[in-house]
Parts: C-alpha cells; structure tokens; sequence
C-alpha cells in the first residue's frame, strides 16, 4: 500500500513537471516582477493547455541589454511566441518584436507608475509599421496567452483541439446563463 502510494506521488510529480521541464515553446517576460499578478493568467491558461512555457523579468529600460540578449536568442532556443508585459512607459515589447522574428503579443499592465493604463497601452500598440505587436486589452495576459495557444495550435493539432474544447466550453457557459435568466421568469421571445 505504502509503496504504491509512494509511486502514485512520483507519477504526479513528474506529470506536474512535464510541462516545466519540457522545451519552452511560450516565453512569458514582464518589465517588473509587480506585473507577476497580472501576467500569471497568462501562465495559468498555458498550463491548462499542456504548453510548455518560460517565465523572467526582462526590463527595456533597467535591463537593456539582458532585453537584446534575451529576444535575439528567443527562436534559436526554440521558442515560438513570445508574450511581453510590461507598465507605463511599456517599451519592452516592441524593442522585443523589433529583434526577434518570432511572433510578440504585448499585454499593456496598469502598473503603479502608469497615469490610467492607457500610456502602457499606447506604447505597446501603436507601433510602426513593419515591427507588429500582437496588443491585447489592458492587463488581459489570459488572452495573450489563449492567442499564444491558438499560434502553437496552427501547427499542433492536440493544442488546437483543447482550444476547440475550451471554446466549446464558453459557449455552453453562455448558454447555461440563458437558460438561468429564462428560469428566472425573464422574458426572452428569442430562444422559444
Ligand atoms: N517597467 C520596468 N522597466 C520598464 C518598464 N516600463 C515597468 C514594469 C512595471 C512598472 O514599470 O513593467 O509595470 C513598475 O515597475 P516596478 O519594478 O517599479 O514595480
């Protein structure tokens, strides 16, 4: 009994650290570890999805050359996005998308030192062209990180069918919902 408890412990382990120790194929990088509780959903939803992933701090402006070193070796080490967040003055990923030829979804943080969001938001979107970043609404890394999932889906059809699973999964919510207002005596002469 004991000793098959004790392999049953081992089997988790290693499933739970499959997905850690397997090559990344998301780096998730953030100007600050204050942007941690804002970009760990976008950890959370790769998990979820059996994603390998990376996460560090990478800063434009504190750690410019590490930001360089970073995106420059970003494909060679066999990463296929890269999701970048950072606050304020958020240059971090479009210095990223600007060296790197992997694609770069940026998460525009409401930090402490950013006014309402919207300076963040605006130096990671309005990029020039030719150097696109992939912007997502203000502190929506879930988001970055389902796109970053539907990107390794395009070319890993168990990634995509999650995603399929998981869409699927939200409109059965939604439905759900309908039918509780209509329980609730709302009227609705749309789904008679
Ligand atoms: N930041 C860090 N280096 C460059 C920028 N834009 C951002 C971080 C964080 C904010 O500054 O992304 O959102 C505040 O960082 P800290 O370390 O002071 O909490």
């Amino acid at each position: 009994m004991e000793g098959s408890l004790t392999a049953a412990f081992f089997v988790y382990l290693y499933s739970t650290q499959a997905v850690f120790m397997a090559q990344p194929l998301v780096g998730i990088i953030m100007g600050s570890d204050s942007d941690l509780k804002v970009m760990q959903d976008a950890a959370d939803i790769l998990q979820q999805f059996g994603i390998a992933y990376e996460l560090t701090v990478v800063s434009a402006h504190r750690t410019p050359l590490r930001m360089i070193n970073y995106a420059s070796q970003a494909a060679d080490r066999g990463l296929k996005v890269i999701i970048a967040g950072a606050g304020g003055a958020a240059h971090l990923p479009g210095m990223v998308a600007s060296v790197t030829p992997l694609p770069v979804i940026g998460v525009p943080v409401k930090s402490s030192n950013s006014i309402d969001g919207w300076d963040s938001i605006l130096s990671i979107l309005q990029m020039p062209n030719g150097i696109p970043v992939a912007t997502v609404a203000l502190n929506a890394s879930k988001n970055a990180g389902i796109l970053a999932a539907s990107i390794i889906g395009s070319f890993d059809s168990s990634v995509r069918e999650k995603i399929k699973q998981y869409k699927d999964g939200l409109e059965k919510t939604v439905l759900e919902k309908v039918d509780g207002l209509r329980n609730a005596g709302y009227p609705n002469a749309f789904d008679q």
